[in-house]
Order: C-alpha cells, then structure tokens, then sequence
C-alpha cells in the first residue's frame, strides 16, 4: 500500500509535538508537515481560520491525503476542514483507535476497540448523519442513506452486542483471577506511560520475550507470570500503556484488561527517568489520574525510574526531589541493563509483607 501522507497539526510543546510525531506513524503516516498552533479549540476549524487557509494551500501544494488534528473534533469542525481542504480530517481520539485496531492481537482486545471505535461514533452519530445530508466530504462518504434513527439504532445494537461479549470475557477473567487469590500468591502488575519500558522490565523480571518496541502502544493486552524472589512467588502482569489526553469511554472500554491493576496487590508504576522534567511530570500526572479512574489507592503504588543508564544519578535525584517522590516509595532501575532491580525485588517484598491482601468477594 502506498503511504498515506498527513499533514500533522499540534501544540507547539516539544514532546507533545513529538508524540503526535509517534502516534501518526504508529498509524501509518507518512508526515507531510507539521504546523502548530496555542490553541486548537476554534469553533470552526479547530484551528482559526487563517491558519485553516493556509492548512487548504499545504494540502495542495505537498498532496497530502489526510489532516491529523492533536485534539478531540466535533464531527462539524472535522466537515468544514474536510470541506475546505479537499481531504479527510481526523483528530487525535481517532489515529489513537486507529493504531489500537491495527494492534489489537487478542479477541479480547479486538472487541474492546470495537466499543471504543462505536463509543466515538455515537458521541458523533446525530451531527454526523445531519452534515452527510449537505453533502459529501471526504471521511463523510455513504452516510447519507442513513436516516438518523436507524444509523443511531443500528450503532446502539452493535454496542449492546458487544458489551455482552465483553462481560463474558470479563467473567473469564474474573474466574481465572478468583483461581489465582486462590492460589494465595500476591499479584503486582506493571503500570505507566507507553513507551516507560514495561514490558522490557516484565520481560527482564521473568525472562520472556515479549515484544517491547520504540513506538507508542506496543503492548494492548495483559499477561501474567510466576516469577520467585527469595524464594516467595509472585505473579506479575504487564498492561497497556497509558497516554495524555485519553478519553473517559477508551479507559472504560479497556477496563477488562485494566482491571488486573484496580484487583493488584501492588502496582509498579514504571516511569521513564530519562525524559525532561516537564515531561516527566505531565506523563507522571496522567498515569496518577488513570490509576486513580481505575480505584487504585497511592498507598499501593510504588515508583520505579526506569531508564537510569540514560541519565546521571545527580539529575534523577533531582527529578525526584522536584516530584517530590516519597524516598520510601520509589526506586530507581535499568530494565535494559539490570541496574538497581534487586533494589526493586527488596521493595516489593517488603511493601507486599505491609500491604493487606486484596480479597475477592
Ligand atoms: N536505555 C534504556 N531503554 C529502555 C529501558 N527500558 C526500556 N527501554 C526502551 O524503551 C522502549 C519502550 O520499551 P517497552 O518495554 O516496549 O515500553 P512499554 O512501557 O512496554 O510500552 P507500551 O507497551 O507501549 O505501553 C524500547 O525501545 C526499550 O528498549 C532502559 O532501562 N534503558
Ligand atoms: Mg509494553
């Protein structure tokens, strides 16, 4: 397939500009360009209107196929710019289930993004069918044979259908973690930003193989293994990663998987150390709110600083002092090299003889 090039258009921070960068490519975008803007709240177009001009004038003169907006679009700012640009338009909730349905292995996950992709849809379903009937626009083709009622209906449907299949692998699930509080080994699981070496870690912690990647989401279902520390066995788990500006209905839709963290013993909330300050923070500050959506209580967490062979030890004691980290509470490691994780098997033990079991019901 020839590659589809975007016109990229985000905030100017760096790393966020950065991310947008990784998430289109974990699409499958080639970038054509990239123009930033302060603000992409315009009511028209997201962006204002002169800048929305000159978007029109780029799409023409690079041939571009597609405008990627870092930011959540009503269906009516995604039409005009479609209108005026000649080609589809779609926003940063969009690319993020496009790389999931790309990802997405297991049937489990396949199904979660399926929920994910509708949630979107009917946020959008009336306007939708509304801007169709004025006419077509690229990424509003087909819909205009739809009455809006039925197009609502038939979303609803599928939604229903789904969250039935979702229970009954949710009940799987809950019947396999029963099994395991059973069993009476503590479980900790692996949280954190995408890309904060997780699964390198896991994968370091119980000698698999998993696949661990540079891009963002390279890991979108959980597993679970044994793993002994002097002799005590555990079991631990690698999630999907979490990222900045994530819908409510996303998390909600991977909740079955992500429940392995709110049923945890502990969570180890692995963080890249070797990123800015700045960075740091706002990535640390995400994970914290989805933790917190997901029930889980600080009193359960503890902070790994990964990446510790990128950065002197002097500049993450310093971090760690402008995060204001509990010394008690976090460790410092190296998935790649191994550096510090006996430091971390220490901590985990010892936070696991503290921490009251979590009891199944
Ligand atoms: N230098 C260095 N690189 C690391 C370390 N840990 C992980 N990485 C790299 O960071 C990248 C992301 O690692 P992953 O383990 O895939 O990250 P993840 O948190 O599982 O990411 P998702 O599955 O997308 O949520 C990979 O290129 C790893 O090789 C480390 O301690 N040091
Ligand atoms: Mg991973």
């Amino acid at each position: 397939m020839p590659e589809r090039r975007a016109i990229l258009i985000t905030y100017p921070e760096p790393f966020i500009k950065d991310e947008f960068v990784e998430l289109a490519h974990a699409a499958e975008y080639g970038v054509a360009a990239i123009k930033t803007s302060k603000y992409l709240a315009h009511p028209k177009y997201g962006i204002g209107e002169g800048k929305a001009l000159e978007i029109k004038d780029l799409v023409k003169e690079l041939k571009a196929d597609m405008i990627l907006v870092d930011e959540t679009l009503k269906s009516s700012q995604a039409y005009n710019l479609a209108k005026l640009s000649r080609v589809e338009a779609k926003d940063r909730e969009r690319l993020i289930l496009e790389i999931f349905n790309r990802r997405a292995a297991s049937a489990e996950a396949k199904l979660q993004v399926r929920l994910a992709e509708l949630s979107y849809e009917i946020s959008r379903a009336k306007e939708k069918v509304r801007l169709a009937k004025m006419g077509e626009q690229p990424g509003f083709f087909g819909l205009g044979k739809y009455e809006v009622d039925t197009y609502h209906k038939d979303i609803k449907r599928r939604v229903s259908t789904l969250h039935r299949k979702i229970d009954e692998a949710r009940k799987r699930r809950e019947l396999y973690r029963a099994s395991r509080k059973r069993s009476a080994f503590p479980i900790v699981s692996l949280a954190g930003y995408t890309g904060a070496g997780k699964t390198t870690l896991f994968n370091l912690l119980t000698n698999e193989a998993k696949t661990t990647g540079e891009g963002v989401f390279t890991t979108l279902s959980t597993s679970t293994r044994a793993l002994t520390i002097d002799g005590e066995k555990v079991l631990l788990s690698d999630t999907v990663g979490f990222i900045s500006r994530l819908p409510p209905y996303m998390i909600e839709a991977f909740k079955s998987t992500l429940e392995e963290l709110t049923y945890a013993d502990l969570v180890l909330l692995v963080i890249d150390a070797s990123l800015s300050i700045d960075e740091m923070s706002i990535k640390m500050d995400s994970c914290e709110k989805t933790l917190a959506d997901l029930s889980v209580t600080s009193s359960k967490v503890i902070y790994v600083l990964n990446k510790a062979d990128l950065s002197s030890i002097a500049d993450v004691a310093e971090k760690v002092s402008l995060l204001q980290l509990n010394p008690n509470r976090f460790v410092m490691v190296s998935a790649k090299t191994g550096d510090g994780i006996d430091n971390l098997k220490a901590m985990l033990l010892q936070y696991l003889e503290e921490t009251p079991r979590v009891v199944l019901s």
